[in-house]
């Protein structure tokens, strides 16, 4: 008894940080605030003040009870009455927050309705309000889920250590669909997925415990205002389409739901064929579409807020109208039609491309732009962020700022294919800012990627943005502690793309690991400079699919694979010869610049104005090429790939000394992360060094150290899959 009392002193004495963490709770944690920063946040929230009863209003309270209970560790806040007595128009006690959509009257005698329109859709208001009663907090909407974020805001706000006590602030959304796309497969493996087999599918875990990870998964996406989520791969099963599936995607909705989430599903174009037994699936045809009418029929019986599809259609082998000689349009427009009397919407991949073609950055583009104005207002066409897929460093797709009548949307990658898997930490949110800021010129210097597609400039109501998910059942989620990250800042940004990479940056660490500037400040760094180092001991200067043909990761610039599709080949990207390298793009070569709008297009297809990191994108260049640094092309290329080196060193060494900071279980896992880190780096740039070496028959520099690997000796190298699925 005495025993297990001291045991009991012991262990609540104990600070918190040295207990195990293992990053299950994500940026959630609502560990008690250090007494400096609780100061600083002026917490003198004493009572609570709920209005509106449905799920999602709940979801807000029941949020607000256990954060605040864990970050300041006090019991929950009281909820109280309404005023003093039962009057509506007597304000309530000083202290509380209240909290509910603007048209209660309880809320409306604090905030005027009409100010709360500007909140939009999904949008809230947060201010500090004097009464006659003392100060009071109030969160108000138009909506539950605005509530809802607003709530969270709050939340953040007290979690970062925010002042709080003179919050005036409104905020709506930049666009009205933020969501996750999931390439997982109905067999549970997931498509390009570093973090263990898929949340969804295929799983055998008791229904509760499945529902209380479900939980923790809205819980997080609702925090940063991701409010949809396509559960199954883009290389879709026409299977999804059965009952006993779509029965699961309605479970999984039930979840969803009280966090505002919708689900959506990517669906297979021959599936009236395959699963209907239909003659074929050809989208002209009324009874192909009756077909699909039927289908989203039963899909909305079960799911009567379900978002949509999403489609790749005739691309990289999957069926699409064009095997009917139709064209996307038909397409997304035959199963608009369907979708559109439930307000579903269609959300059509741009990615296709054809191995044949001359150069593949140039298929979308070509494809999708003589078809605008020609989609149903219910079809926004879904474009990845550069022409060709998802490398450390492109350009922004040229189609943006080209289809004026058509609502477009972006797709990142938030799981790191092409950038070290979840063995690297690499933050995007640098890499998705570059591409949401870069100036289409398609109007002028106001035209930004973000400004097209965030309904600004084109006045488009339908606007969306997605980010391929990083997310599996390994206990952290996503593989890597700093790949959660990734997942914070994409929401972050579809929340508001005019944050800044730092700003979002500073929140995670402070929610995820400390509050400690000493911390922050080396970790924000790493951070910061961290997609960059990826780059440059990847694909320095605009260089492009350097990896490995079939699992993406380690480098294999020579691969030259006889049967393989002739756009697999790096040596396609990338032309290393005796003569020089890079993919001519200007207009003696593919002419792919001419995509793009003045002055871009000129500026990108001479190399002497074309941006040096995109050099090798655009340009085909000698080896002694002289660059801005006064460098030749080959010096430079060597001294991009040992920086990028220097880098994953550098940031090995910055962790090693912040072991105070974070308890054992992230410490050692990060730690050994960046080790694999520089391995691999090293690997890279002695990979692509020598090979390159063999054409360009120069030296490298010789204050550079000399390669550790021997070539044929990485050819050999074979890369191991198995820790990742
Ligand atoms: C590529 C991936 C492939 C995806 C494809 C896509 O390698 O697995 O199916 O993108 O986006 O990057 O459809």
């Amino acid at each position: 008894m005495m025993k297990n009392a001291f045991l009991y002193l012991c262990l609540i004495l104990l600070p918190v940080s040295l207990y195990a963490e293992d990053g299950s709770a994500l940026w959630l944690r609502y560990q008690k605030l250090p007494e400096n920063v609780a100061e600083q946040a002026v917490l003198d929230i004493t009572g609570l003040l709920i209005r509106g009863e449905s799920a999602v209003i709940k979801a807000a309270e029941e949020e607000l009870r256990m954060a605040m209970a864990g970050l300041t560790g006090k019991e929950p806040v009281a909820v109280k009455k309404s005023g003093r007595g039962s009057r509506q128009s007597e304000p309530p006690e000083a202290g509380t927050l209240v909290i509910g959509t603007a048209d209660h009257p309880e809320i409306g005698v604090l905030i005027p309705q009409k100010e709360v329109e500007q909140c939009g859709e999904e949008g809230f208001l947060i201010r500090r309000v004097v009464t006659r009663a003392g100060p009071v907090t109030v969160i108000t909407a138009n909506s539950d889920a605005g509530v809802l974020y607003g709530v969270f805001t709050l939340l953040r706000k007290i979690q970062t250590g925010e002042p709080v006590s003179a919050l005036s602030i409104i905020e709506r959304p930049a666009y009205r669909l933020r969501l996750l796309n999931h390439w997982d497969n109905l067999n549970g493996t997931v498509e390009r997925g570093y973090a263990g087999r898929s949340i969804w599918w295929n799983r055998e875990e008791d229904a509760t415990v499945l529902a209380a990870q479900y939980k923790t998964y809205a819980r997080a996406n609702a925090s940063v205002g991701i409010n949809g989520t396509v559960l199954n791969n883009v290389n879709a099963s026409p299977d999804a389409l059965k009952p006993e599936y779509l029965r699961k995607f309605a479970a999984v909705a039930d979840i969803l739901r009280p966090y505002n989430i919708r689900v959506y599903m990517s669906v297979n174009f021959s599936s009236p064929a395959i699963l209907g037994g239909l003659p074929h699936s050809d989208p002209l045809d009324p009874s192909v579409a009756q077909w699909w009418k039927d289908k989203v029929k039963e899909i909305y019986d079960l799911i009567p807020d379900f978002g949509g599809f999403l489609v790749k259609a005739n691309s990289e082998g999957q069926p699409g109208p064009q095997n009917y000689g139709r064209t996307h349009a038909d397409g997304a427009n035959m199963l608009a039609e369907a979708l559109k009397p439930y307000d579903g919407v269609v959300m059509w991949r741009a990615f296709v491309y054809e191995p044949s073609g001359e150069d593949r950055a140039k298929q979308a583009y070509t494809e999708f732009v003589p078809l605008d104005g020609k989609f149903a207002d219910n079809v926004i066409i879904q474009v990845k962020n550069g022409p060709v897929d998802f490398q450390p460093r492109e350009p922004f797709s040229p189609i943006f700022g080209a289809m004026e009548k058509t609502p477009l949307m972006v797709e990142f990658q938030i799981t790191q294919e092409y950038l070290g898997f979840s063995d690297h930490l690499a933050y995007l949110s640098p890499m998705w800012k570059e591409c949401l800021d870069a100036i289409t010129w398609c109007r002028g210097p106001e035209s930004t990627v973000a400004k097209v597609t965030d309904g600004s400039l084109f006045g488009h109501r339908l606007t969306a943005i997605a980010g391929v998910a990083n997310t599996g059942r390994d206990v952290n989620w996503c593989g890597h502690h700093f790949a959660q990250s990734n997942w914070y800042a994409f929401g972050r940004m579809a929340w508001d793309h005019q944050l800044s990479s730092m700003a979002i940056g500073r929140e995670w660490l402070k929610m995820t690991f400390s509050h400690e500037g000493d911390f922050i400040d080396p970790v924000l760094t790493i951070m910061m400079r961290s997609r960059e180092a990826v780059v440059n001991y990847m694909t320095p200067l605009g260089l492009h699919h350097l990896m490995g043909w079939s699992h993406h990761h380690g480098p294999e610039p020579w691969t030259d694979i006889k049967n393989a599709r002739p756009d697999w080949l790096p040596r396609y990207y990338h032309n290393a010869s005796s003569t020089g390298i890079g993919f001519d793009r200007s207009p003696s070569g593919s002419n792919a610049v001419e995509q793009y709008f003045s002055p871009l297009r000129e500026m990108y297809g001479n190399r002497q104005t074309c941006p040096e990191n995109l050099l090798l994108w655009f340009h085909h260049l000698p080896w002694d090429y002289g660059l801005a640094s006064g460098k030749s092309l080959w010096d430079e290329l060597c001294y991009r790939y040992y920086g990028g080196v220097e880098e994953a060193r550098f940031f090995q060494k910055q962790w090693d000394q912040l072991k105070k900071f974070v308890d054992a279980e992230r410490f050692t896992h990060v730690q050994k992360k960046l080790k694999v880190q520089t391995t691999e780096a090293v690997w890279w740039r002695d990979a692509c060094l020598l090979y390159f070496q063999t054409f360009s028959q120069r030296e490298i520099p010789a204050e550079l150290e000399r390669p550790v690997h021997d070539l044929d000796e990485l050819k050999k190298l074979k890369f191991n899959m198995t820790h990742h699925n």
